[in-house]
Parts: C-alpha cells; structure tokens; sequence
C-alpha cells in the first residue's frame, strides 16, 4: 500500500498581516503534480487544514476547488482528511456526505450513536483500482486526553483513553482478520518529539507516549508537531510529516509531503518529496548583530526578491527606538516584507522571569527609581541609560506634584 501522508496546511494563515494565499496555492498545485507522479492509494491529510475554525469564503475556494483537482489526478486513490486542534470539527463534518461521493473520507470528530461509540467511521478500507481491499486507515481527529468519550459508564476517566485505543482496536481487528496494512491517523503530540519551531509560550502540549496506542498499525500518520521526523520504538513506527511551507520563521528545516510504502511484517519505507515556497520566510542577519549590520543587509536585498523578513539584533541602548519604521523605510522599494524584530538580549544571571526580584519589605526601602533599574537590568541585562533614568525621573516628579 502506497500512502501520501502530509498535515498542517494551516491553509488562510495570515503572516504578519500578509496574505499567504499565493504561497498556498502553489503548495496544493505541487501536491497535485505529486499525486499524478506517484498514483498513491491513499493520500492522509493529519489535521490543520485551515489556520482557523472560521476560514473565509475564498480559503474553503482554495481548499475545495484543489481537492477535487487532485482526486482528478488520481480517482482511483482515497483521501482521507482529519481535524486538527486549528480545525473547527464541526465546519469538517458539515460537508462529509458529500465529499463521501468523490471518494474523500471528512473525519470531524468522535461520534456517539444510542450512546455507543461509533467506531466504524473511523476504520476506513483502502482499495485497488480493481476494487479490493488492500488494507486500512484508522482516522482519528485531534481529541484532547480529557475529551475521550468513556467506552462505556464503568469505564474510570482515568482510563478513558486506554480504553477508547483498547476497543477501537478490537473492532479492527474484527474487520481485518488477514492482517492487512493498517495506518494510523492522528493529530497529537508524541513524547520526545522534536518541538524545533513551536512556540511553547502560550500554553503546553498534551504528551502521549507512544506505547500507550494500543492500535495494531504498521505506520502511525501523524500532524500537529511541524518539524518533520520519524519516532520509533521497539514495535511502533510513527512519523510527523511536517508542514509543507512553513507556519513560523523558526521552521527552518526543509519542508515537504512524505511517500510511504507498506507492507505487513516490513519496516515502512518512507521518502519525501520537497515543497518549494514562492516567498520564503528569512531571519536577517542569520546570526544576530547589530542594528546597523543587520539593516546593511536588509538594503542588500534585490528589489524583486520576494520574501518574508526577520530582523535579527543583538540589544543594546544604541538601538533607536523607531528601529521597525527604519527597517519598513529601508524595504521601501523591494518585494520582501518587513514581519518582526527577534531581539537577542544579553545573557545574565537574574534572566530567568520566574525569580522573584525581591521581597515586599526590601522594597519598601528602594526608590521607584532603583526598583526600575534593577527591573531593566534583569530583563535587558544592562543598566538603564542616564537618558532614561533622567525621563524615569521626571515621570516620578510629575507624579509626585500630581499627588501634592
Ligand atoms: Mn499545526
């Protein structure tokens, strides 16, 4: 069984406030000319199709007119596209009848029926172009560990996942009794993945060891996780595909759609294909600098390079405070799009943001002033400026008439 796996389209991400339609539209016309390439049985969608649960009428365009033109390609191949946690499950399975009639499996979300779980719809058969069953795909959305629906009313909540993977595998190992191929969707975090380029900062992921997926699958499919990689232990196989064009500037890696081949009892063997983005995402200087170096080298690009661009500056006080308008200016005339400023501040001692700076009785024996010093040391790493020590000080004086 040859299976296309790829994930994390994030199809309507708006970069910066630029509109990342063109770039999109390039990755679903390679998409296609793979299909047409490589004639998969399968292609594996593994969640965040859309940036977000409400995508505008132009993004579903896109998506809908794109799928149906790489089914076209390939009729004989089954796609199967599941939610992911940008997905709105809902919005998926409004149209899964109808996607149902060119062959295109829509799996939105877990469903109940006279209170039993549906199981069935998650354990899609995969066929050859003559008709018969060369193996299957387990479909899961992104589920979160505490929104696993309880097999059944005595089933602990502690135990309501291991007991959801327990009996989605019963059932599949009931409508494969030949021990066909199986592949597993899913749009999770594995422990010990690689995070490189996922932004931690607002809110932690959910870990699952890989182990307690209790599915007897050849290949786990997964999305989620945007940096390509294969996670493996002594009797799984599963692998993250990565984004096809990148979400964030700390995707830095290369960028692609994955071609495996199954076969029961062997390793899968997997190879991937590169995706080329029309507008890549730069960081400039690739090492921080200087303000002025790195401004050098933003006038050094060619006025009709097409790019999203990064700053890169060492901070420091001869920074200007109107850096970001400096750099807009100095971009004035070229194809490349101003986006960001990553700062890289010096490193110190006192750096880590969890420390207390100091107890409530030793700061009522410090001045407005000293207290703001040794803040800003601690987050910049170096003394106030006397500039801005005198501005401090002249805000605490307006302040203090204010109050006498
Ligand atoms: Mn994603």
């Amino acid at each position: 069984m040859k299976i296309l796996h790829t994930s994390d389209w994030h199809l309507g991400q708006e970069f910066y406030s630029y509109d990342r339609t063109e770039e999109h539209t390039s990755f679903l016309n390679q998409l296609k000319q793979i299909v047409a390439d490589e004639n998969p049985d399968v292609m594996v969608v593994s969640g965040d199709i859309y940036h977000n649960a409400t995508p505008s009428n132009t993004t579903m365009k896109l998506f809908t007119d794109h799928l149906i033109q790489i089914q076209d390609e390939c009729p004989s191949m089954k796609i199967i596209v599941a939610a992911g946690n940008h997905d709105s499950s809902a919005r998926l399975e409004m149209t899964r009848n109808l996607w149902k009639k060119f062959n295109i499996e829509m799996i939105g979300r877990i469903e109940k029926e006279d209170n039993e779980i549906n199981f069935d719809r998650h354990i899609i058969n995969v066929n050859d172009s003559e008709g018969n069953t060369i193996g299957f795909v387990v479909a899961m959305p992104h589920v979160f560990p505490q929104s696993f629906p309880l097999v059944s009313e005595d089933t602990p909540r502690e135990q309501r996942q291991q007991a959801f993977w327990q009996e989605l595998n019963n059932r599949l190992n009931q409508v494969n009794p030949d021990k066909l191929p199986v592949v597993m969707m899913a749009h999770m975090a594995i422990t010990g993945c690689k995070i490189d380029g996922h932004d931690e900062s607002r809110g932690g992921m959910d870990y699952i060891p890989i182990d307690s997926i209790t599915v007897d699958y050849d290949y786990m499919a997964l999305g989620h996780i945007h940096c390509p990689q294969d996670i493996k232990s002594e009797s799984k196989f599963a692998r993250y595909c990565g984004t096809p064009i990148p979400v964030s500037f700390d995707e830095i890696n290369d960028h692609s759609v994955s071609i495996v081949e199954l076969a029961s009892g062997a390793e899968p063997k997997v190879k991937t294909i590169k995706i080329d983005n029309p507008i890549p995402l730069r960081t400039i200087p690739k090492n921080a600098a200087s303000y002025k170096d790195a401004l050098n080298e933003l006038a050094a690009i060619g006025d009709d390079e097409q790019m999203y661009v990064r700053l890169n500056i060492k901070f420091d006080d001869s920074v200007p405070r109107l850096i970001r308008e400096q750099a807009i200016e100095t971009l004035k005339d070229k194809q490349a799009r101003f986006c960001t400023i990553k700062w890289e501040r010096p490193e110190t001692a006192t750096s880590n943001s969890q420390q207390v700076l100091f107890a409530t009785e030793e700061m009522l024996t410090k001045s407005p002033l000293e207290i703001a010093e040794l803040h800003y040391k601690r987050v910049n790493g170096i003394e106030m400026s006397q500039d801005m020590t005198d501005k401090f000080n002249e805000v605490i004086n307006i302040i203090n008439n204010h109050e006498s």
